[in-house]
């Protein structure tokens, strides 16, 4: 892998990782295996994102936490059955890295896959992907691109995982999706096309929340111990998911601390419910942006 003076390659909790950086003092770091952005510090010092310290970091699994991306599917939801598996497959391969860029305040890295043998054994369509990490002071951008390479049309699914470190979850509220309409995962999991209004004023977790919004045209925020985090995501992603395993569901993942529940909340930018589908030849492309109040 090739890294320019702004994009170092380190090792981070055991993972090759490609850090970036400003003066100001921001930094960021993602992961070769998956294009996952692992950590995210603002220049006070601040993790933006969670990273369970029980996530596997050897490759043989997908890694609990930062940003995982969910390509060509999410969840189980769209190509069941057909072995491809939960969240997709791209989360689990290894993509290279290209030269970094940093001019005065801002910092970037594109990260590239392209479908192999293996790829097309789980999926079997071609397609090039970057993921490029944008670093501005205070601010964040990440963004998928993918390319269909092949001679036919292929739908997808996609979402940007992001998992929001939170001091505790009993004191951490969303704004911005009063109104909108949701699935939810936990009362509905059998029914897919039920659909419930979210109430005006924030949300808050009282319980495993698991929805998927759709229609998200504003900013979301995070609020949580006085700070704020405002979220924004490209018209490509109409969807937003929120989860939050709580106690429970928690206690069963083996790559989670029993109260790991406490201190993350995913807030995720994605296209669910209505698949793209990608022409030969055409692309797509969306991103997630995050900036600290
Ligand atoms: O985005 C929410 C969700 O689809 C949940 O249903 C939950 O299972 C979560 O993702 C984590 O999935 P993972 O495969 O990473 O354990």
């Amino acid at each position: 892998m090739t890294a320019g003076a702004s994009a170092t390659t380190i090792d981070f909790h055991g993972q090759r990782c490609v850090e970036i950086s400003l003066p100001q003092g921001d930094r960021a770091v993602i992961s070769l295996f998956g294009a996952q952005v692992l950590s995210w510090r603002t220049a006070d010092g601040t993790e933006r994102f969670f990273l369970s310290p029980k996530a596997v970091m050897d490759g043989s699994a997908p890694i609990r936490g930062g940003v995982p991306i969910c390509f060509p599917q999410f969840n189980q939801r769209a190509l069941s059955g057909r072995g491809v598996p939960r969240h997709g497959f791209v989360r689990e391969q290894v993509w290279s890295a290209g030269q970094g860029q940093r001019s005065g305040a801002l910092a970037e890295v594109t990260l590239s896959l392209a479908s192999s043998p293996e790829t097309l054994a789980i999926w079997p369509h071609s397609f090039s992907a970057n993921l490029t990490l944008r670093l501005e002071p205070n601010t964040l951008r990440t963004t998928f691109g993918v390319r269909n390479i092949s001679d036919l049309a292929w739908p997808f699914a996609f979402a940007l995982h992001s998992y929001l470190a939170v001091d505790d979850i009993a004191a951490t509220k969303v704004h911005g999706l009063g109104g909108r309409t949701f699935w939810d995962g936990v009362k509905n999991l059998r029914e897919p096309h039920l659909r419930a209004v979210q109430h005006e004023g924030p949300l808050d977790f009282n319980g495993e929340t698991d929805r998927v919004y759709e229609g998200i045209h504003a900013p979301i925020e995070l609020d949580h111990a006085g700070t704020r985090l405002r979220i924004t995501q490209s018209e490509s992603l109409p969807d937003a998911v929120v989860w939050n395993p709580a106690a429970k569901l928690c206690a069963t993942l083996e790559d989670m601390p029993s109260d790991g529940w406490k201190r993350m909340v995913c807030l995720e930018a994605a296209r669910i419910n209505v698949p793209q589908v990608l022409s030969a030849g055409q692309s797509w492309s969306g991103w997630q942006q995050f900036e600290a109040a």
